[in-house]
């Protein structure tokens, strides 16, 4: 969002409070409040114009530990309330706070319509496939036959693809970082901030305590270079310790291949932000990782598209409305031209 008609000069530190925090010592959700008060900082942000909006959970808690406004509302409907206060106030940079469950659960139906309205917000969702609040219930993006407190048995539930379920909504900025990469997760967060229309960043964020390592497999410095596939916009998609790996499409079939004699760069897909559809194939690159056959991780912006927001979309309504009607008298229209009796 460019609105800031104040710029300022605060630093980090000067978007922490001093409120204890109290998530468990080694949580993810540590990392991602530093960036996110590092990236404030670096854009020139003020505290009069920045508001974070949560719902209920660990990572919820978020807006106590940010020196802005904030509030933390309640379970899944951070993104309702985003909504009305960017209706009111577009001005205001607005970032919703939300976990895997908190989004995808309970806050499910408020997020995908969010996304389609395409209001002018940053929605961090904090996924680490477990309800962590709670003691370690299974959430939405909890993988089938997942062991937990409340799937003593293994989880039957099938996991939701929230990058899937966010380009199904037509959202117009779709990521994906990682708690473990603060370089990596501070780009996308600016990117992200800067993106007209609602962003959403998925952050794979390791709750130590009830799902430790969930996402290891991407962090790990001897797997992340075979598992994780970095996207950057124009590039060709390699990936592997020595960059010797790459993808191409084959039809509409992503397929790993070696590179050297058989296969060059020149013969990879090469990533575009603006392609729906290569979009949509990235989102499914999804595979269970201990699958030998499994394709990479994909981290990185997947889409952006340029889409009028909701609250332009309003004003330009209003003013029309304005223009043919008149001022509208609030008076007028609360006593009503009709009256009943009843007898
Ligand atoms: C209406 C309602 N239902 C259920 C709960 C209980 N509850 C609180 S947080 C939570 C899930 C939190 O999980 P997640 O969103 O993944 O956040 P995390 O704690 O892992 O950051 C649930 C079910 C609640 N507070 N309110
Ligand atoms: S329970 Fe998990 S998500 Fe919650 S604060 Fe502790 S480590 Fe973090």
């Amino acid at each position: 969002m460019e609105n800031s008609t104040i710029k300022n000069t605060l630093t980090a530190k000067d978007f922490a409070t001093d409120q204890d925090v109290r998530w468990c010592p080694g949580c993810g959700d540590y990392s991602i409040l530093k960036q996110v008060q590092s990236v404030l900082a670096e854009l020139g942000k003020n505290r009069e114009e920045t508001v974070f909006i949560s719902g209920i959970g660990c990572s919820s808690r978020f807006p106590y530990y940010m020196e802005t406004y904030g509030m933390h509302s309640i379970h899944g409907r951070a993104t309702a309330i985003a909504s009305g206060l960017k209706a009111t106030n577009p001005e205001l940079d607005v970032w919703i706070i939300t976990g895997d469950g908190d989004s995808l659960s309970i806050g499910g139906n408020h997020l995908i319509h969010l996304l389609r309205r395409n209001f002018d917000v940053n929605i961090l969702l904090f996924n680490n496939e477990i309800y962590g609040l709670t003691k370690g219930q299974y959430s939405p993006t909890s993988r089938e036959g997942k062991i937990t407190k409340s799937s003593p048995l293994g989880a039957l539930d099938h996991a939701f693809n929230p990058l899937a379920l966010a380009l199904g909504a037509d959202a117009t900025f779709v990521a994906r970082t990682m708690d473990r990469d603060p370089r990596h997760l501070k780009d996308i967060l600016k990117r992200a901030e800067s993106h007209r229309g609602s962003s959403l960043v998925e952050i794979y964020q390791n709750c130590n305590v009830f799902n430790d390592g969930a996402f290891f497999t991407f962090t790990d410095k001897d797997t992340k270079p075979e598992m994780a596939l970095f996207l950057e916009q124009g590039k060709p998609l390699i990936f592997g310790a020595n960059n010797d790996k790459g993808i191409r499409l084959n039809g509409f079939s992503p397929e790993v291949v070696s590179l050297g004699s058989d296969y060059s760069a020149d013969d990879l897909w090469i990533h575009d932000e603006k392609d729906p559809f290569k979009a949509h194939l990235l989102s499914r690159m999804f595979d269970d990782p201990r699958d030998e056959r499994a394709m990479p991780r994909p981290f990185g912006i997947f889409f952006t598209a340029d889409r009028l927001c909701y609250e332009e979309a309003m004003q330009l309504q209003i003013n029309q409305a304005i223009e043919q009607q008149g001022e509208g008298d609030l008076d007028e229209l609360l006593a009503g031209n009709n009256t009943w009796k009843i007898e």
